[in-house]
């Protein structure tokens, strides 16, 4: 890859590393690296460094994809073939630096892996200063993020609703749940100076992921920080067409990609598009993903003891409980249950219990399916001779 490439597509997020990648791969000599900017049910939305581009996977990367547990996720580097006319062939996915995960229900009662977002630095995670508020909520989005090894962000946004009591003391309490020197910010979300003051994180290159539930202010933020020319139909873009001053005069402004808005006319399913995750540009230079609330957030821990590297004060304790498999539960002589606030152990146990039904391996699943069938079956079996009716099961 030549050095005006690279710089091509490190404005939209490839890294040194991603960009090596690239060489071990002795595919097709049409094949450009893509980032993938949406991911819709019959197409991507890529972005090729210079346009957006339309693309698809070939069945044999999906193939691929789908016996490593794996699926195409915003953010992801592709390699694709150009195609006229569109869409682009999508040959190969690069292996992606980190992902961020979590577990749905695949409706047969056992839980698959749905992969976020792909290749992120840093996550930045909105919540409101108003109802939107809520301390536990905000320890799930930091086990999500922590179980990546991507840094948080915190920022609390409609500073502009509350009074200053109210915005010091939630300041002050959601800083004590961050990891120590993890930043936390008061902000208006709809303020244009806000570029002026996330700067720092917003550097050319770098990807950012915007995470909370919906209504905290994400989408918003996304049109603050976007590129100020990248006018989305669907986001409510700023109203002022030129970028706030002190930005202005900054080189970089306009090295930024922009996005266009023809794409976004026909999207798929006649859907809000804020409801998918989707890539920016950002004016400072940094590309960010804006993703919808996550109703029910089940963390991908597959091992439970993933979960020490997040709640890591109840690691530090657990040593000096009086039992060495202490449970933290109701063993006496607890030093976890003595140190901890009730609700930080009552979330903890909360996610290790999810995190125990997760791991269970598919035949233990089926077993336990079984089990709560045949449980169901003796139920209705009971009810049914309660009311007199034969019982036909075998
Ligand atoms: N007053 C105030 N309103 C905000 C702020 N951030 C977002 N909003 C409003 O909150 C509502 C939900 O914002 P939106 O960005 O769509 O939330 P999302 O679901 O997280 O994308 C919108 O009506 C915004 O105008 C803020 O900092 N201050
Ligand atoms: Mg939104
Ligand atoms: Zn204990």
């Amino acid at each position: 890859m030549n050095f005006d490439l690279f710089e091509r597509l490190h404005a939209i997020g490839l890294t040194a590393a991603l960009a090596h990648q690239v060489a071990d791969f002795q595919t097709d000599p049409d094949a450009r690296p893509m980032r993938v900017l949406e991911v819709h049910r019959e197409h991507l939305l890529l972005h090729d460094g210079t346009d957006e581009r339309r693309g698809r996977p070939t069945p044999r990367l999906l193939g691929q994809l789908a016996v490593d547990d794996q699926a195409l996720a915003v953010g992801d580097w592709v390699l694709a073939c150009p195609q006229q006319p569109a869409p682009d062939r999508v040959i190969e996915r690069l292996t992606p630096s980190n992902q961020l995960c979590r577990r749905v229900n695949d409706g047969r009662g056992a839980a698959r892996r749905q992969v976020l977002v792909s290749n992120v630095d840093m996550a930045l995670l909105v919540m409101g200063l108003d109802q939107d508020y809520n301390l536990r909520r905000l320890e799930r989005y930091l086990a999500l993020v922590r179980l990546a090894g991507v840094a948080p962000v915190l920022l609390l946004t409609k500073a502009d609703t509350v009074e200053l009591p109210l915005l010091a003391h939630r300041l002050a309490s959601a800083r004590e749940l961050m990891p120590a020197g993890a930043p936390v910010l008061a902000v208006d979300g709809r303020d244009a100076s806000l570029c002026d003051r996330l700067w720092p994180w917003l550097g050319r290159g770098r990807t950012l992921v915007l995470l909370g539930s919906s209504g905290a202010g994400k989408s918003t933020l996304t049109n603050t920080l976007a590129h100020a020319s990248a006018g989305r139909s669907d986001a409510h873009v700023s109203q002022s067409g030129s970028p706030p001053e002190g930005l202005a005069g900054l080189a970089r402004a306009d090295a930024a990609p922009q996005r266009t808005q023809s794409v976004r006319a026909g999207d798929d399913r006649g859907r809000h598009t804020t409801t998918v995750r989707s890539l920016h540009f950002t004016r400072p230079g940094a590309c960010i993903i804006d993703t919808p609330g996550l109703r029910a957030l089940r963390l991908d821990a597959g091992d439970p003891t993933q979960l020490d590297a997040v709640f890591d004060d109840v690691a530090r304790l657990a040593p000096q409980c009086r039992f060495r498999d202490c449970r933290h539960q109701d063993e006496p002589g607890c030093a976890v249950r003595e140190e901890l606030p009730p609700q930080r152990l009552g979330n903890y146990h909360k996610l290790l219990r999810e995190a125990r039904r997760d791991s269970l391996t598919a035949l233990e699943r089926r077993e336990q399916l079984a089990i709560w069938k045949a449980r169901g079956r003796a139920g209705h079996a009971r009810a049914k001779s309660k009311r007199g009716e034969p019982n036909q099961d075998p």
